[in-house]
């Protein structure tokens, strides 16, 4: 199988993290992208243009990133990232969720710029930003009810504040949030989360 990414991406962090916390990373060729140089070899995986995409072994492609996680997560009992039980099922994609719709505040600030050169119209920069603090908000207020397990909740909210990390430093996003910065530090210890480490 193939995971098609860039180093960047927080969505394909996510991805990459559930494939090493399942020891499946035998089991996958990495080809890194950039999605603006590579638009067109993106784009003829993945028609929404986006990554990150998978190639299955009978050729098949998945997309988004919940869809290859839920696909990641059939492919060994190594541990479960998706609980079965409902309840606690529906728990672990309502944080994915809730971190998936972090990044993508973050991205819509981030990519504007980047595609265009210029800088987001003030309305939106203060919709995402204030998207982005009530998600972090929600995040600390779920911190007490989270289990031990690394689930795909948990590797979600990790992606995404990982990339506030990187793409907003000033956002300041431990203040008032002590449950949330104390767990996301210990979390950060893992080898999964420490080896996916974007390198620009
Ligand atoms: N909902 C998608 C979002 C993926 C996404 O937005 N990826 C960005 C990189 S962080 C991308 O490929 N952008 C390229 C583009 O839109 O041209 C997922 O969860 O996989």
């Amino acid at each position: 199988m193939k995971l098609i990414y860039s180093n960047t991406s927080p969505y394909a962090r996510k991805v990459h993290i559930a494939i090493l916390e399942k020891q499946l990373e035998g089991d996958f060729t990495f080809q890194e992208v950039d999605t603006q140089q590579d638009a067109e070899i993106v784009r003829a995986i993945n028609p929404l243009g986006k990554v990150p995409a998978l190639i299955t072994v009978e050729g098949e492609v998945v997309f988004d990133s919940p869809v290859i996680c839920e696909f990641i997560d059939t492919l060994s009992g190594v541990v479960e990232l998706i609980p079965q039980i409902k309840n606690a099922r529906f728990v672990v994609l309502r944080n994915q969720a809730l971190a998936d719709g972090l990044m993508d505040a973050v991205v819509a600030m981030v990519a504007f710029e980047k595609h265009s050169g210029e800088a987001l119209p003030k309305v939106l920069v203060n919709r995402n930003i204030d998207t982005i603090h009530r998600a972090l908000n929600a995040m600390e207020n779920q911190i007490p009810a989270l289990g031990e397990a690394f689930d795909l909740g948990q590797i979600s909210f990790m992606s995404a504040i990982g990339y506030i990390e990187l793409r907003l430093p000033k956002l300041r996003w431990r203040e008032m949030r002590p449950k949330l910065s104390a767990w996301f530090d210990e979390r950060s210890t893992r080898p999964s989360f420490k080896s996916t480490m974007p390198n620009r």
